[in-house]
């Protein structure tokens, strides 16, 4: 079968032997949200492997309890990538918020889908979890993740996650973080060189005015040593994506706490309490649909819901306890005019097909990614839509193997875009045909060429 054979290529291919690289010439190093979603999908090749990702990537939590959103493989030359390990120096300017020295990361974070995949990961073989004490050791780097994110990172004061980064979203480029970035003074550009022009196409790409205020912010962050607390960051936005997630990984943490003997019950709590802030701060029942809200506009320190439709707007879809009426809204803002669901798209948009800012290839401002469509098809299922994610998973593999398992896709024609043999698209793809049933007797073969590699 096409897909299983590419996507297992993919994977084989950009695995370095202690992870995998999204893609080996743009992406030649471990990223955090990349290695969870890598992990979902490796699962069904190799559990251990999948452990393995999730293991190396945690070895580089921070002593705070941050994962870092890039762990840098010390083999890649300097110029392969930008910021490189020498921009961010995290083992130096990082020291007092407890970076390792062992190896070199970034200092900002991405959204946590950590818990979620090492719970799937545990679930694909809970015997051979079991036996090399996978969630007895993950279990306190993951409690320590979320309590740096809920203590450290409650900007705003009502209890949800801000992001100090437009990376740290995941989704770097959104028309969202246009007017918080526009107060941002841009580095010049002389002071820097990107390295993501020599393999992707400009037009696909972020701008040089935007890559300015990326570095100017991460520089600052640097800085003042990662620290958190002080003056508010000149970029502070809630996300409904990354608080999403975390939700969603918090009952994953209940879970795995109740496997390894401790107390689910403050996890359970967590999750109920940022329930409660996401529809508080960032529900919009006129659009119906969750926004980002920039704690540095308005008035009164409260911040103000940026008037911008993302699909990070959607990701709530995951959260089990959404209050239903939310639910069904969030269905039909999915399938309606702004984001075209089972009309005029193949695959859900990063961005509002009607937005003034929509483009249809141009990084997260209109194309589609695998991982929202992931989450997007699990949302959907999770709430009952059950024809609608059968519908949705269908299109998402079909357009893996058309697009050669494209970083991202038009997300009319699922024309790809980005980057290609990208390692999600291979990973998310894989675990829709194998949950769906329809991977057959070709993955045992698989799993036993695998299986036969040394613990
Ligand atoms: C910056 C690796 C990462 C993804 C992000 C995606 C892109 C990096 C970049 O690639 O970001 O972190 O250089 O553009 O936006 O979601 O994790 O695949």
């Amino acid at each position: 079968m096409r897909l299983l054979r590419g996507a297992r290529r993919v994977l084989l291919e950009n695995w370095t032997g202690t992870s995998t690289v999204p893609s080996r010439g743009l992406y030649p190093h471990q990223w955090s949200w990349d290695s969870a979603f890598i992990a979902i999908g490796l699962r069904h090749l190799s559990v251990r492997r999948a452990q393995r990702e999730l293991e190396t990537l945690l070895s580089a939590q921070w002593g705070d309890g941050r994962i870092p959103h890039i762990v840098f493989n010390p083999a890649v030359p300097l110029d392969a990538y930008f910021p490189s390990p020498d921009f961010w120096r995290s083992s130096s300017a990082g020291a007092a918020a407890g970076a390792p020295t062992a190896v070199e990361s970034s200092g900002i974070v991405q959204p946590p889908v950590h818990a979620l995949a090492c719970r799937l990961v545990h679930l694909a073989d809970p015997r051979a979890s079991a036996r090399r004490g996978f969630l007895d050791r993950l279990y306190p780097r993951l409690a320590a993740w979320h309590r740096y994110l809920a203590e450290c990172r409650d900007l705003g004061g009502h209890g949800l996650v801000s992001v100090v980064h437009p990376w740290e979203p995941g989704m770097d480029n959104s028309p969202c973080w246009d007017a918080p970035l526009a107060r941002v003074e841009p580095a010049p550009p002389g002071t820097f060189r990107r390295a993501d022009l020599d393999h992707g196409a400009a037009a696909d790409r972020p701008t040089d005015l935007d890559y300015g205020r990326y570095v100017r912010l991460a520089a600052d962050y640097r800085d003042r040593g990662y620290h958190d607390d002080g003056p508010p960051p000149a970029f502070a936005v809630e996300d409904p994506g990354v608080n999403a997630l975390l939700i969603a990984s918090e009952h994953a943490l209940a879970d795995i706490a109740a496997a390894v003997g401790a107390d689910p019950a403050p996890h359970l709590a967590r999750a109920r309490r940022l329930t409660a802030a996401l529809v508080e701060r960032l529900w919009d029942p006129a659009a119906g649909l969750f926004l980002c809200r920039d704690l540095r506009a308005g008035h009164m320190g409260g911040g103000a819901l940026i008037p911008e439709r993302s699909a990070a707007g959607l990701l709530p879809l995951i959260v089990p306890g959404l209050p239903d009426e939310i639910a069904a809204a969030l269905i039909r803002t999915a399938s309606g005019d702004h984001f075209g669901l089972g009309t005029s798209v193949r695959l859900v948009p990063s961005y509002d097909l009607l937005g003034a800012a929509f483009d249809a290839s141009r990084y997260w401002r209109g194309p589609a990614w695998f991982n929202v469509n992931w989450l997007v098809e699990r949302g959907l299922r999770l709430h009952g839509a059950v024809d609608r994610a059968d519908a949705l998973r269908s299109a998402a593999l079909d357009t893996a193997v058309s697009s050669g398992f494209a970083e991202y896709v038009d997300p009319y024609t699922g024309e790809a875009r980005g980057t290609r043999d990208f390692a999600w698209t291979a990973a998310l793809a894989l675990d829709l045909l194998v949950t769906s049933g329809g991977a057959g007797t070709e993955l045992v073969t698989a799993e036993r060429e695998m299986a036969a590699e040394p613990e």
